[in-house]
């Protein structure tokens, strides 16, 4: 909020448009499928992702936007130390006349600093997700080892933290925007990943047990 989003909410039950043909996931895609995504209907589901808020957004409201999209979201897993079948998402984009990726990149430098410290670095590796290109996943430099490598980032030294990139052409031309016009990036956090580095977590399962002895140390 204080680098000047606002937060749009949206239904946990979405149309298999919002969460998927919107965001130009491919007819194919294995996340269509019924071992991964809960259909209520034939065209509706428990969303797997926020970013059917951000399809809204598209739809309903005209550049400059700006907004992050909390909320819980829904895929067929079995819960294990890093796996719920429900879990919570954070989502953010932007959309205005000439945001180009160094926008996405100093704005998730940003965030990264704030949450992990001033020393935190940053690094950012092409990826592939439909709904942006290019596609981009970003490390921070490990907040326990600062880098050197540990058992917290198994060596590595990086963690990955959330995945973004700059929205596809088709997502905004679904959503009504006119891409000639305007561009966007878009990122999004799994909020349980980032709370489990955060606090030295190491069981995801820990965060809905409603075990006193847990919840009370923070
Ligand atoms: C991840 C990656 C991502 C988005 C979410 C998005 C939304 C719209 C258009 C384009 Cl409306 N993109 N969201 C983009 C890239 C990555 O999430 O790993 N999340 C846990």
């Amino acid at each position: 909020m204080s680098m000047g989003y606002s937060i749009a909410e949206g239904p946990q039950v979405e149309t298999v448009f919002n969460v998927f043909d919107g965001l130009n996931s491919p007819p194919n895609h294995p996340s269509r499928d019924l071992t991964d995504t809960f259909y209520i209907t034939e065209d509706t589901v428990l969303r797997p992702h926020t970013s059917s808020v951000q399809v809204r957004t598209l739809k309903t409201k005209k550049p400059p936007i700006k907004v992050i999209s909390p909320g819980r979201c829904f895929r067929c897993d079995t819960p294990d130390a890093t796996h719920s079948p429900m879990f919570h998402q954070i989502e953010g984009l932007v959309v205005d006349e000439g945001i180009t990726m160094a926008d996405l990149k100093g704005t998730l430098e940003a965030f990264a600093k704030r949450l992990y410290g001033e020393q935190t670095k940053t690094r950012f590796r092409p990826h592939h997700f439909p709904f942006t290109e290019p596609s981009c996943e970003m490390d921070v430099s490990c907040f326990k080892c600062g880098g050197k490598g540990c058992s917290m980032c198994k060596g590595e030294g990086w963690i990955e933290i959330l995945g973004g990139g700059m929205v596809h052409p088709k997502v905004l031309k679904n959503g009504g925007v006119d891409a000639e016009k305007y561009s966007g990036f878009a990122f999004g956090i799994g909020l349980e990943r980032l709370v489990m580095f955060r606090f030295g977590i190491d069981d995801m399962r820990l965060l809905y047990e409603n075990n006193m002895k847990f919840l009370e140390q923070f």
